[in-house]
């Protein structure tokens, strides 16, 4: 279609809008708000216009699922202010995570990736909206399902790709794996292998954010089955207590492993599990509400309010590792309804197309680009050599050379190895 008649079409669009609150939009859809947008000016007048001074373009967007709230007298806005830039950036940066996810899988049977091996495809939005709201200085900790969020925080496909196949190249010089991403320079404190250890790290972070008296926020980030762990309510008591900056994001994809959250939690509304704790309920699948949601989030947290629980509900195409078909315990036609209900990247392109922001050339174009970046990273990964040996003991605190610990006997001592 080309430009000129996407936007007749648009135009048709925003009349029928004008007239009703139609039932032509489903609740999946997003509703476009307004463009030109109008604002007051300087002189007082109120003005048109849809271009930002760095010639962007304003937008407002109505995100249709609406956020549930606990504890929340006022909670977000339905209309996101958005960008065209910004649209176009989270779906370049969804596509490419993507596509480096499904590298990642026939990397891993082709059997370049061994050990384990978490996917976060159909969970993108999460990663790529909270993005949109926070800035480096905030803190990210996460579970082992962590290559998007090293994507996100500003880390490179080669730093994942390398990784993954233990290469030095890797973001732990190989030495990790899939659950060890980590990038200090970004404040993201990593993957985590033990199901909810990341929640009281993040509590620490939020910790030291108050004591230095920084406006910023941490954020932790567990699984639906996480959030049955003890730890994560001991975490949240002491934030809560001490009015503690953190943002706890239940990434809730409806299934621990293999145990369906109707199985494994008695109240699976994980955004009221807090309690005390303010919680919203998000369309984790909708990168514009993930955006909206963290945007109130870090300003409740910063202004001194506490903690806070972001219900995502989000949704994982692949199993729980790659050692799960991901087959056995929901149906397939399950999978296919989200892939064409809700999927979080295709949601986006519709997005760009519906508002005609870009030509379906210049989307091909963002696709072909990212997946060169994904086969390049690949390509350099596995040319990227091996750890040398004497990396094994390089990350260790302490010089144990002349170290010697106490045996189960009190009196005898040993050396350490
Ligand atoms: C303390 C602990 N118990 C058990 C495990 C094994 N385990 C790994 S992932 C997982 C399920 C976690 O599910 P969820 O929190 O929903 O995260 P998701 O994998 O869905 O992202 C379990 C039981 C572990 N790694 N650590
Ligand atoms: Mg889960």
């Amino acid at each position: 279609m080309s430009r000129a008649a996407r936007s007749s079409g648009l135009k048709f669009l925003r009349a029928a809008l004008a007239n009703s609150e139609s039932s032509f939009f489903n609740h999946h859809r997003h509703r476009f708000v307004q463009i030109p947008r109008l604002f007051d000016d300087p002189r007082g007048r109120r003005t048109m216009s849809s271009e930002k001074s760095d010639g962007d373009q304003k937008l407002q967007i109505e995100v249709p699922v609406k956020f549930i709230a606990h504890n929340i007298e006022a909670p977000p806005s339905q209309i996101v202010d958005t960008s065209k830039k910004e649209i176009i950036d989270m779906f370049t940066q969804a596509y490419m995570m993507r596509r480096l996810e499904i590298a990642a899988d026939t990397l891993y049977k082709s059997k370049f990736i061994r050990g384990f091996c978490h996917l976060y495809d159909g969970q993108e939005a999460v990663v790529v909206g909270m993005e949109k709201a926070l800035t480096h200085e905030d803190a990210v900790v996460t579970s082992y399902r962590d290559h998007c969020t090293h994507l996100g925080r500003g880390g490179t496909p080669l730093e994942v790709m390398a990784e993954l196949m233990g290469r030095f190249d890797g973001a732990s010089k190989g030495m990790g794996g899939s659950m060890h991403m980590y990038r200090r320079e970004a404040h993201f404190f990593g993957g985590n292998g033990i199901v909810g250890a990341q929640t009281p790290i993040g509590a620490g972070l939020a910790f030291a954010y108050k004591y230095n008296k920084q406006p910023n926020v941490a954020v932790a980030m567990y699984g639906d089955g996480a959030a049955n762990q003890g730890q994560l309510f001991e975490a949240m008591n002491m934030a809560a207590l001490w009015d503690l900056p953190i943002i706890y994001v239940c990434e809730n994809n409806h299934y621990g492993m293999g145990t369906a959250i109707e199985r494994s939690a008695k109240s699976p509304n994980y955004y009221k599990r807090g309690d005390y704790v303010p919680g919203l309920k998000v369309d984790g699948m909708d990168a514009l509400a993930v955006k909206q949601a963290f945007k109130f989030s870090k300003e409740h947290c910063v202004s001194g309010k506490g903690p806070i629980v972001l219900e995502m509900d989000t949704y994982r195409y692949h199993g729980h590792s790659m050692s799960d078909p991901g087959s056995t315990y929901r149906t397939r036609d399950e999978i296919t309804g989200i892939r064409q209900e809700r999927d979080p990247v295709e949601r986006l392109r519709k997005l760009i197309n519906d508002l005609g922001l870009l030509e379906p050339a210049e989307v091909k174009a963002i696709e072909k680009a990212q997946r060169k970046i994904v086969d390049e990273a690949v390509a350099a990964a596995k040319a990227s050599p091996e750890p040398t040996s004497d990396w094994l003991t390089k990350n260790m605190h302490v010089d144990t050379r002349n170290v010697r610990v106490r045996g189960v006997d009190a009196y005898a001592s040993h050396p350490v190895v």
